[in-house]
């Protein structure tokens, strides 16, 4: 069996306390950052997913396989890291009200962050004051990112990205993102932008404030 393999099974099945151990092997076995993240640890999360939709596994399950892709992401973050040192402006990042998912929210705000921007993250379920009173609180923000991954919180998108443009403030650009997210969703709440991963979020946020 493969390391990314490994990763893959140890991600699935919770294995918490060997997953450090994997990456940094695979590491140390040259595989790329990259392509640990996405080949072991994201398509891992996909058969969890799928599992859960047929009752194979429940939310504690993918609870722990949640936990456990933490952990190893934790290892990845300094090499997924560019090393930028350009500044590029304040980014506010938040996944929307009644939504609890933040892996692909920290995943955004971790490369929004290596590539230079200066990273708010909100955290899960915010509510749209809560974004909106952050963006008052730093008018300078240039980015404001917001992640959904549940169809039942699209609305809750629509109404943050509502409640941001129809504010006095015009100086930031909203990027959206997460699983159900579509391009031409984003284009129905205003948004500015849309990426279907992280690493096309950082694209995206420095074409926009370019
Ligand atoms: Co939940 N869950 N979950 N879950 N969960 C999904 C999303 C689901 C697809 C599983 C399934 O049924 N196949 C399903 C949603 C179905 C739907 O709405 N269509 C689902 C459900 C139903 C639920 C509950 C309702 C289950 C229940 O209670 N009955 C419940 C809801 C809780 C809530 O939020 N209110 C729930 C709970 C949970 C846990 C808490 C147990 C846990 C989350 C833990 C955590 O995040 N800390 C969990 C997990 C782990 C998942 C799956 C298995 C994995 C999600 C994940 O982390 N993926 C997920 C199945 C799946 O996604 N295949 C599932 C890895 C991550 C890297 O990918 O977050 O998609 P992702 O991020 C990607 C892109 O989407 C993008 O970049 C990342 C990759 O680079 N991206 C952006 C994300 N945000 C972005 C923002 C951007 C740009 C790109 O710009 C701003």
């Amino acid at each position: 069996m493969s390391k990314i393999q490994e990763i893959a099974l140890a991600v699935e099945n919770g294995k918490s306390k060997i997953i450090e151990g994997l990456v940094q092997e695979a590491l140390a076995e040259g595989i790329e950052p990259q392509k640990i993240l996405n080949e072991g640890m994201i398509n891992a999360m996909t058969v969890v997913g799928e599992k859960f939709q047929r009752d194979e596994v429940f939310v504690p399950e993918m609870l722990i396989a949640a936990r456990t892709m933490k952990r190893g992401v934790e290892v990845l973050k300094l090499k997924l890291a560019t090393g930028e040192t350009t500044m590029l402006g304040k980014c506010i990042i938040g996944t929307v009200h009644g939504d609890l998912h933040d892996i692909g929210k920290n995943l955004v705000a971790l490369m929004l962050e290596s590539a230079g921007f200066e990273v708010i993250d909100l955290g899960v379920d915010v509510p749209s004051e809560n974004f909106l009173n952050t963006l008052k609180a730093n008018p300078d923000a240039k980015i404001v990112a917001l992640s959904a991954l549940l169809t039942t919180t699209m609305p809750a998108m629509k109404d943050t990205a509502a409640a941001l443009k129809n504010s006095e403030l015009k100086g930031f650009k909203l990027i959206v993102g997460g699983a159900p997210i579509t391009e031409q969703f984003a284009q129905e709440v205003g948004a500015d932008g849309y990426s279907a991963d992280a690493a096309g979020a950082v694209v995206l946020a420095k074409k926009l404030t370019a």
